[in-house]
């Protein structure tokens, strides 16, 4: 089941997951959003073990996110603005230091949220980028412009020695599976936009609440 859940992967899977996200009020329902990652990852699978430490961590905090939308207390983990309010309600969040909430849907989110933003750099990056561009040298700016800013100095040294792995545009165009480089940029187009809409939706969201830095 693994290995051809991880051969089916396609953008144009992680863009109509991306277009379930956000209902017509602008929340986001937390089954799709999660989904997407699970898109996200099974795409990390393709491109080689050196990227096993990170999509690790993705899974797990995709499965914290699936236990508590599967819980008893399910029904407050629809969309994450019920989360957010129910979690910041019962007082079931860690604001300051790590304590007895380690596994809240707010700070597990969050570090999701934070590489949403990683990825909406750097495809932005890819989609304009040119035939002898470097994919190494686009996920490493986008990675220091956004995620960066949050990891440890050993994170961010792994990070960048894997980022050194990644295959070529040509190959990465390939794993993308959508079809001629022309495509890929014009799915790439339809993407994009929905995943800033969603990155900005939850920003804002935690923003408002005051929540941007949770331990
Ligand atoms: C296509 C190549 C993939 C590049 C991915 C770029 C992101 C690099 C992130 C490296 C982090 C790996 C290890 C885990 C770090 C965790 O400490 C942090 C903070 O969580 P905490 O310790 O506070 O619980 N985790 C994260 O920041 C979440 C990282 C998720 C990375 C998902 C990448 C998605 C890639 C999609 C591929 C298209």
């Amino acid at each position: 089941a693994i290995a051809s859940e991880d051969l089916k992967f396609t953008l144009q899977e992680v863009l109509d997951t991306f277009k379930s996200c956000l209902s017509e009020h602008k929340e986001v329902f937390l089954e799709h959003y999660v989904a997407g990652w699970r898109g996200l990852v099974r795409f990390m699978n393709c491109l080689g073990s050196v990227f096993s430490f990170i999509s690790k961590d993705a899974v797990n905090k995709i499965q914290i996110l699936v236990n508590h939308l599967n819980g008893e207390n399910g029904a407050h983990y629809v969309t994450i603005q019920s989360m957010v309010k129910y979690e910041l309600d019962s007082q079931l969040v860690d604001l300051t230091k790590r304590g007895s909430f380690p596994e809240s849907g707010c700070r597990t989110l969050l570090r999701l949220h934070r590489a949403l933003r990683w990825l909406e750099l750097f495809l932005e990056r890819l989609r304009t980028s040119t035939e002898d561009s470097n994919t190494s040298v686009m996920c490493s700016e986008a990675y220091n412009e956004s995620l960066a800013q949050h990891h440890a100095w050993i994170i961010r040294k792994a990070a960048g020695t894997a980022f050194w792995a990644l295959p070529g545009r040509a190959t990465f165009f390939d794993v993308l599976n959508v079809g001629s480089p022309e495509q890929v940029m014009a799915v790439l187009g339809d993407t994009l936009p929905l995943i800033s809409e969603v990155y900005k939706v939850t920003e804002d969201l935690y923003a408002q609440n005051n929540i941007l830095e949770l331990p």
